[in-house]
């Protein structure tokens, strides 16, 4: 049973679709100020962050952020060629699970956290596409610590790009069928000399029982 003292999530905003296929629900400051700082110092200090690495024409290079995948038992999920290793679900990643799952009415039972040490650390173009996710579900993104320009721009070149600037507390759910038609990445700011923590649930398809 929910605690008395807890809030109840702020309820997401309608969906916009901004563009044809691009359907977002953007709650700012849906976390307090407040409580969006406590989860930075927690996550920060909690979440055991990882140096990933990736193979491109033979060399390997140092992804320019830290990560660390949270999810149940049996929600392995590979990206950009990397078999997540999971770990258990931290204090306040969990407690954020909730609030984020209730408030988009969806079971999150994975995240993916990223933890951007300052504006040179950035996220390149992709969708997050891949056979394990539940493509009817949504995907939703808090933004912790610092502003940065979120972009979007379509899989196939046509039509215009987007850009939001997501900042603390911040709360983006991309739903079906975005992934499908459109990219998203997160650019570098070398202005931005503060860090910047950025959690993704997902719904992943679990092996076996097809939930
Ligand atoms: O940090 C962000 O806002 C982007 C994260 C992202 O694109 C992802 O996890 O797939």
């Amino acid at each position: 049973m929910r605690s008395r003292s807890r809030p109840h999530p702020a309820p997401l905003p309608a969906p916009l679709e901004p563009r044809p296929g691009l359907r977002l629900r953007v709650a700012k400051g849906w976390a307090s100020a407040e409580t969006a700082a406590k989860w930075l110092a927690e996550l920060t200090r909690d979440v055991p962050w990882k140096e990933e690495f990736v193979t491109v024409f033979g060399r390997r290079h140092a992804m320019p952020r830290r990560t660390c995948w949270m999810a149940d038992p049996g929600c392995g999920y590979r990206y950009s060629d990397l078999e997540n290793v999971i770990e258990p679900w931290s204090r306040a990643a969990n407690e954020i699970r909730e609030r984020v799952s209730a408030a988009c009415g969806v079971e999150f039972n994975s995240v993916l956290l990223n933890l951007y040490r300052d504006g040179r650390d950035s996220m390149g173009w992709h969708t997050d596409d891949e056979r394990e996710l539940d493509p009817q579900a949504s995907i939703a993104s808090l933004s912790l610590g610092a502003a940065r320009t979120f972009r979007f721009r379509a899989r196939g070149g046509e039509g215009e790009p987007l850009s939001l600037e997501l900042e603390h507390g911040d709360l983006l759910a991309m739903e079906p069928p975005t992934q499908l038609h459109w990219q998203h990445a997160l650019p570098r700011r070398l202005r931005v000399h503060e860090p910047r923590l950025n959690l993704t649930f997902r719904r992943v398809l679990q092996r076996g029982n097809g939930v």
